[in-house]
Order: C-alpha cells, then sequence, then structure tokens
C-alpha cells in the first residue's frame, strides 16, 4: 500500500516543526516508513535563495520570491512521489497552502498564486494547528526574519480561513505538547487503510 501525504499547516510558532517532528518520531517507534519534509527546504538551490531573502540579506519582487517557493515544492515532487508509492508516510511542515498564504496577505492576488502550485500532489489529509495572536506571542518574540510581524501574521490568519475547507482538521494548538501531539495522532490514525491512488491533482477543480 502507498504511503499517506500528511500536511501540518499554522501561523507562526503554533507548534509545527515540534509536532512534526514528534509525529515522525511515534509513527517510526511503531516501526512505519515515515519521513519527514518541511517547505520551504533551503537546503536546495531554489532554497538558498529563498533562505537570503527571508533573512533579508537579499531583496526580491514579491511575485517572483513566490514563484521561488513553488519551484521549491516542485523540485521535490519526484521524491515525495516515489516515497509514498514505495509506501513511505511523509509529514509535511508547511506546503502550498502556506505560499498561497503568505503572497497574498502581502498583497499579490489569490487566484494569481494559486497557479503555480496547480498540479501538485494532493495532501490526504491537512491539519491546521490553530493558536491565537495572543497565545503564539507568549511563546517568545518574534526573530529577526522577514514575515515575522505581528500585522502580516494576523493577514496571514486570515488568508488561512480563506484557504481552509471541510476536509481540513483543525486541531487546539494552545494545548500542552503531549495533548496536540495525541490529538494529531488520533487523525493519522482516523486515516483510511485504503487511500486509494495518490492524486496528483492540487487546485484543478
Ligand atoms: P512553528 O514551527 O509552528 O513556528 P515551533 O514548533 O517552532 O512552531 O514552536 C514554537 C515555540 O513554541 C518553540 O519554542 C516551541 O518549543 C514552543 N512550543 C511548541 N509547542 C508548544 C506547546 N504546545 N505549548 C507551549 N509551547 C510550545
Ligand atoms: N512561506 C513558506 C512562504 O511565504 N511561502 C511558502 O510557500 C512557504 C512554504 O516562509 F514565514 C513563509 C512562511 C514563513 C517562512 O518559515 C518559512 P519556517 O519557519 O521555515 O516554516
Ligand atoms: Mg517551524
Amino acid at each position: 500500500m502507498r504511503g499517506y501525504f500528511v500536511v501540518v499547516e499554522g501561523c507562526d510558532r503554533s507548534g509545527k516543526s515540534t509536532q512534526c517532528e514528534r509525529l515522525v518520531d511515534r509513527l517510526q517507534s511503531q516501526g512505519k516508513a515515515v519521513q519527514l519534509f518541511k517547505f520551504p527546504d533551503r537546503t536546495t538551490q531554489t532554497g538558498k535563495m529563498i533562505d537570503s531573502y527571508l533573512k533579508q540579506s537579499t531583496q526580491m519582487d514579491d511575485h517572483a520570491i513566490h514563484l521561488l517557493f513553488s519551484a521549491n515544492r516542485w523540485e521535490a515532487l519526484a521524491h515525495m512521489k516515489s516515497l509514498l508509492e514505495q509506501g513511505t508516510t511523509i509529514i509535511v511542515d508547511r506546503y502550498a497552502f502556506s505560499g498561497v498564504c503568505f503572497s497574498a496577505a502581502k498583497g499579490l492576488d489569490f487566484e494569481w498564486c494559486r497557479q503555480p502550485d496547480i498540479g501538485l500532489l494532493t495532501p490526504d489529509v491537512v491539519m491546521f494547528l490553530d493558536l491565537s495572536m495572543d497565545e503564539a506571542e507568549k511563546r517568545g518574540g518574534f526573530g529577526d526574519e522577514r514575515y515575522e510581524k505581528r500585522d502580516l501574521q494576523l493577514r496571514v490568519r486570515q488568508e488561512f480561513n480563506k484557504v481552509m475547507d471541510s476536509t481540513w482538521k483543525t486541531i487546539d494548538a494552545s494545548k500542552s505538547r503531549d495533548e496536540v501531539h495525541d490529538d494529531m495522532m488520533t487523525v493519522v490514525e482516523g486515516l483510511s487503510p485504503n487511500p486509494g491512488p495518490l492524486r496528483q491533482d492540487l487546485w484543478m477543480d
């Protein structure tokens, strides 16, 4: 059987990276084949450009950086696909939803933002780690990266409300790390035992 494609989305400091790692560790400890992906993947050629943009070492047109974030996903597609087909589950820390929400929050046209990601792999499930800005701020101050600003983060949150649909699983991210982990495990354990063929039709509706 193929692996599951699980996406974790959410605003800054909602616990995505913490929980993705825990999910991978837990599933691996159960003997399952699981691999972690994170977007942007800052290690590739496009990822290095994205990293220096986020660290504010370079400037770039808003459209151009949007396309680079998308390219960063397209270049991972073949690897993701082959793992899934071999039966490995992949847990993905941010995906095209972050791509659209951040760029739309900056003022780019929402429909334009969706175009470059059309035809990527469609996840089996998207978990949205839901945390208010006030709670997020209790988890420490913003860093120095380009998007770590309160007003932008609030707009990103509004964009997430637009892209999420009834298939998304909202997780209360204000709970303890253990509780959030358990809630996410419940979602993964509830995935269909027969997920059907892998779908490469993101936003093709
Ligand atoms: P994200 O990847 O969504 O930005 P992180 O996983 O990096 O979030 O977590 C942001 C900060 O909040 C880290 O310092 C992390 O240790 C802390 N954190 C994560 N989950 C929780 C939680 N459930 N309760 C309190 N603090 C948390
Ligand atoms: N981000 C992330 C985007 O603007 N577009 C994208 O397509 C993706 C995947 O990059 F501010 C933003 C979201 C966040 C930054 O942060 C990357 P992390 O901490 O590496 O997730
Ligand atoms: Mg993170």
